[in-house]
């Protein structure tokens, strides 16, 4: 058994016999009451799931096992010369909640290195896709259709005993992150460079590799692209993707499956497709107001017709967040260290000191900040990587971290089919009445 396995073993034995036990003494305890705007709000705020890997503060932001985005900058192991952190160092603290070692997090990258075949099937239906399919579309077939590696599904279909479920979620999960950045390069390398396709080098990290495939060889694009891979792993389990995941997950359908759900999910404009959004949304600025450097004026009045159209303004405000997104912040720092002349960039920065005021002002908005996908965009712009209808599929490669290493729990800990109640509006008004 190898270490990371081994370990995950150990940790999830004990804290499967912990919960029992609590469940057990407490089960019957309220742990939340349900108002009727969150029954029909989205359910927000309503607390009903178990997710280990980490936890979201509407104030402070995201923490991974506890430690904040700052926090794993400096904590997490680097690649030499490198002072951004590497996502292997993440995947291994959220899956045994124990900041990993250098030595550990090279093991990893070279266990995904040895793990990322792709089945040739894969590449002839992405092949065989037009290129017009958008690009998380086309991500979200390929994952599909690599299901038949699924070491979950092929032991379960040989009678795989459910204390054994564990085992099959962790090899899935390790096999797909694997995998995800080859199937994404190809991806990108059909649609924008006419299929010219990149082999992949296996003397780099998790990473670099993928931003080896994609085409991009520059030292500090590697380092973007780690920085990247970690701010987007995870944000707790009630996210559309990630909850998702969970949802299809506990029904013992595979991490394929699961995962390719929770990607359609992401795909969505309200979420991670924001981050084309915001990019979109950019370019018809300066298009419009013919320059890359608008004044601040120019901006807030290109926001107002945009919201006078009904319209959102994307990268902006969240369902938990209450204050600026850590994970906007993060990117913020990088840009300031070597991005402070791009003038889309500054657009970004301006947009953060035009929109907060505005949003505050139609007096509805709950949270008028920006959100992880508001700077995103312009950085990946600024480095080459243009073609902003790729972008929600780098994201859904970093999501896979948290949301694999969170199935690997849910397997663990036994947890059972989610099948929450819904009401009719005649259930409503009676209830109302009563
Ligand atoms: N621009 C304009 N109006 C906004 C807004 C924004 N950025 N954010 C919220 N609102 C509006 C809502 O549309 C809603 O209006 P109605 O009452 O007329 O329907 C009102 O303000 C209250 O919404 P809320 O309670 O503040 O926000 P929700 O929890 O309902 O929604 C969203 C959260 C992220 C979906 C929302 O803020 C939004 O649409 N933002 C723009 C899209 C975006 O950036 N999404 C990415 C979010 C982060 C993420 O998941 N990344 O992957």
């Amino acid at each position: 058994m190898d270490i990371l396995k081994e370990k995950f073993k150990l940790k999830a034995a004990q804290v499967y016999k912990e919960t029992r036990a609590l469940l057990k003494e407490h089960g019957d305890k309220k742990a939340d009451e349900v108002a009727l705007k969150q029954v029909f709000g989205g359910m927000r705020g309503v607390k009903s799931m178990i997710w280990e890997t980490s936890n979201l503060d509407p104030v402070e932001g995201i923490r991974f096992r506890g430690y904040s985005i700052p926090q794993l900058r400096e904590l997490l192991p680097s690649m030499d010369g490198d002072d951004e952190p590497m996502p292997e160092g993440l995947f291994w603290l959220m899956l045994v909640g124990e900041i990993p070692s250098k030595e550990e997090v090279m093991w990893l990258s070279e266990q995904w290195k040895q793990r990322a075949r792709i089945p040739q099937h894969t590449y002839d239906l992405l092949d065989a896709l037009p290129n017009h399919i958008h690009p998380m579309a086309q991500f979200s077939a390929a994952i599909v259709s690599m299901e038949c590696e699924s070491v979950f599904s092929s032991r379960y279909a040989q009678g795989m005993s459910k204390y054994d479920y564990w085992d099959a979620a962790y090899e899935d999960a390790m096999n797909l992150i694997a995998k995800l950045p080859g199937v994404a390069a190809y991806i990108y390398r059909k649609l924008y460079h006419n299929n010219e396709q990149i082999a992949p080098d296996t003397s780099l990290d998790w990473s670099a590799n993928y931003a080896h495939q994609l085409g991009f060889e520059d030292e500090q694009f590697r380092s973007l692209m780690r920085l990247y891979l970690t701010i987007h792993a995870d944000h707790e389990g009630g996210n559309a993707s990630a909850h998702t995941v969970h949802l299809i997950g506990s029904t013992l359908s595979s991490a394929y499956f699961s995962f390719a759900g929770g990607m359609n999910s992401l795909a969505g404009p309200l979420h991670g497709l924001a981050n084309q959004e915001v990019l979109k949304f950019i370019l018809e600025m300066i298009d419009e107001l013919g320059t890359d450097d608008p004044s601040k004026d120019q901006i807030a009045k290109f926001v107002q017709k945009t919201l006078d159209g009904g319209k959102v303004i994307p990268g902006y405000g969240h369902a938990v967040l209450r204050q600026p997104d850590p994970r906007f912040t993060a990117q913020r720092i990088f840009a300031e260290k070597h991005l402070q002349h791009s003038n889309i960039v500054k657009i970004v920065w301006k947009l953060f000191e035009v929109v907060p005021p505005i949003l505050q002002g139609l007096g509805k908005v709950k949270n008028p900040w920006p959100n992880v996908d508001a700077h995103s965009g312009a950085i990946l712009t600024h480095y080459g990587l243009t073609q902003y209808t790729y972008y929600t599929v780098l994201f859904g490669v970093s999501r896979a971290l948290g949301v694999m290493a969170s199935m690997c729990w849910s397997r663990a800990l036994g947890m059972p089919l989610e099948r929450p109640k819904s009401v009719t509006l005649q259930w409503v008004k009676e209830f109302i009445e009563s």
